[in-house]
């Protein structure tokens, strides 16, 4: 059975963006308990050997929350630890190919980073989109493709209403600026609502990242509960 993804605090993680001193499966774990509802592992630059390792020993945390694991990039590392899917960028494994790895079970996200990668990501069923960057980030080198909200807004828009996939925007979202993300991309005209919000430092570089996740968690509940 494919794995339910509840994507409202979607986090991203980061092991050289950590404060100092702080431990990386402590920090994850606090993030679980603060409200975060999906991991995303990313590893830029670590061996396939720890990398499965890593991804073994975050799954084993989340497990504990009945949080679902994604793995970036590395197809093999989610099939080596049987997690909940993947997440591909535009250079990485296409879908139609990660589909065919992974199978129908498995929960598969592209990022998008215009209309026509999101039609695409759509249109070859993916699972859900990653949308961004929305703001400038120091996290990831994203000159050129920062969008701003009505950026996102205008890809939401452009998907079709009556297709289950889902949305999260990401690059730069902090709970300071997270209403005027939600409320600049859920404007009438998309028909659609965002299903989350996926960050990184907010929570990785926290020294409370129960708290940042909590934060974040309880504004999405408050916007929801508004709309
Ligand atoms: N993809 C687009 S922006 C980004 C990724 C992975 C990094 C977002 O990091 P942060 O720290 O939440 O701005
Ligand atoms: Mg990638």
């Amino acid at each position: 059975m494919k794995t339910e993804i509840d994507y409202s605090v979607y986090l991203v993680t980061a092991r050289g963006l950590l404060p100092e001193g702080k431990d990386y499966l402590e920090s994850l774990e606090e993030s679980l308990q603060g409200g975060v509802t999906v991991v995303q592992l990313r590893e830029k630059t670590t061996d396939t050997g720890e990398f499965i390792q890593v991804a073994q020993s975050t799954k084993d945390i989340c497990d504990k929350y009945n949080v679902p694991l994604l793995i970036n990039d590395r197809i093999d590392v989610a099939l080596a630890i049987d997690c909940a899917g993947v997440h591909v960028g535009q250079s990485d494994a296409p879908l139609s190919i990660a589909r065919k790895l992974l199978g129908d079970e498995k929960v598969i996200g592209v990022s998008a980073g215009n209309i026509e990668q999101a039609i695409n990501a759509q249109n070859g069923g993916a699972d859900y989109i990653g949308i961004g960057a929305v703001y400038g980030t120091q996290t990831k080198d994203v000159t050129n493709k920062i969008m701003g909200t009505p950026g996102a807004r205008s890809i939401l828009a452009a998907l079709d209403p009556q297709s289950p996939i889902k949305t999260v925007v990401i690059g730069g979202i902090k709970s300071e600026n997270l209403l005027r993300v939600l409320n600049g991309v859920h404007e009438k005209d998309t028909k659609r609502y965002l299903d989350g919000v996926a960050v990184v430092s907010e929570i990785v570089s926290s020294k409370n990242p129960r708290e940042a996740a909590s934060n974040l968690s309880h504004l999405i509940k408050s916007f929801r509960e508004s709309e």
